[in-house]
């Protein structure tokens, strides 16, 4: 890896002009990764663009960075030395800026930054990193050892903290090590405004939202599971596993002027991390009148329960969407998860 990263700065010195790219429906990781080395570049005078297929989502205008992509750049006309993709796993993450542009990215030097499992090394050159916490930390790691320190501003650490911050769900999930608590506070010395991705990303509730979870958090679901035979011990809390539920109706939505997105954190911020959780979930309709189930779990494999629903996702955290009502879908998943456990 120390090689290719070599190898990328010989590529960006020959270059004149130098295409970055992220994954489709961007998220902080892949947005703050690509914007901080966007700054990096243009600080030493390269001819540099940021394309995707979508702009980033108004919720990241904050870090200001946002007005550096174009969705319709002629690729081929700015006709890039070299091309770099930020935080995409696989060449279908690129979505239509690849498809569209095949024999350019063909012909032109491609890096690939990206620290997932699955990416098993879709660029010419790979810069891969599944140890790492984010794309943000191996952007980080390639700037210092680049030697760019001397470019870095407080407004670059503060994007790469974006990523590290939600990649890591505020350095609390597995892709958290040592390495990646040493690259915060690296990004505290560059005087990262670290606060101020945490805050809009995870703390921040506006007033309608905090009335739509103060109606959840008043109408939260349990279902004992597996009755433990009473003992001194567990006297007064025979039922040590549940299921925790919540169901969100249109009417709750129209009620508190609220929509999905304004739902979906309260999964993560109270059901997860209810005492005894076997497995929760959080039940809503969309606006296409389908209607979405998100689960966690704390050891059951609820990926399987997506799956067999035609959807998917990791072990302990899945989701899939139905066309029945949320009612008659919280029935049958109970019912499901009752044969299951
Ligand atoms: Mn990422």
């Amino acid at each position: 890896m120390q090689q290719t990263i070599l190898d990328l700065w010989k590529a960006i010195i020959a270059s004149k002009n130098i295409l970055l790219i992220n994954h489709i429906r961007m998220d902080p990781d892949a947005f703050g990764s690509l914007s901080a080395f966007y700054y990096i570049l243009k600080s030493k005078w390269y001819q540099v663009v940021a394309v995707n297929d979508m702009m980033p989502p108004e919720s990241f205008a904050f870090l200001e960075a946002s007005d550096i992509f174009q969705t319709d750049l002629d690729i081929s006309a700015f006709n890039p030395d070299l091309i770099i993709s930020f935080d995409a796993s696989s060449l279908d993450q690129l979505w239509d800026q690849y498809k569209n542009n095949l024999e350019t990215f063909q012909s032109t030097d491609f890096y690939v930054i990206d620290h997932h499992a699955s990416n098993h090394g879709f660029g010419q050159y790979n810069i891969v990193d599944p140890e790492a916490s984010s794309t943000c930390e191996i952007t980080l790691k390639i700037i210092e050892q680049l030697g760019l320190q001397n470019v870095m501003t407080p407004k670059i650490a503060t994007l790469l903290t974006a990523g590290l911050h939600t990649d890591t769900n505020i350095y609390y999930n597995q892709n958290t090590s040592p390495d990646t608590l040493r690259a915060w506070a690296k990004l505290m010395e560059y005087w990262a405004d670290f606060r101020l991705p945490m805050f809009e990303f995870f703390k921040k509730k506006t007033f309608n939202k905090t009335k739509l979870w103060g109606q959840l958090l008043s109408n939260i679901q349990s279902l004992p599971l597996h009755s433990v035979t009473s003992t001194p011990f567990t006297k007064g809390r025979e039922n040590n596993e549940y299921i925790y539920y919540w169901i969100i109706s249109e009417q709750m939505f129209s009620d508190t002027h609220t929509t999905q997105e304004d739902a979906s954190w309260i999964i993560n911020e109270f059901l997860a991390n209810m005492e005894g959780m076997q497995v929760c979930f959080l039940i809503y309709p969309l606006p296409n009148w389908e209607t979405k189930v998100s689960m966690r779990s704390s050891a059951t494999d609820v990926s399987a329960i997506a799956s067999s629903h035609g959807w998917g996702g990791h072990k302990l955290a899945a989701w899939y969407q139905t066309k029945l009502s949320p009612q008659q879908t919280a029935e049958n998943l109970l019912a499901q998860l009752k044969k299951e456990l």
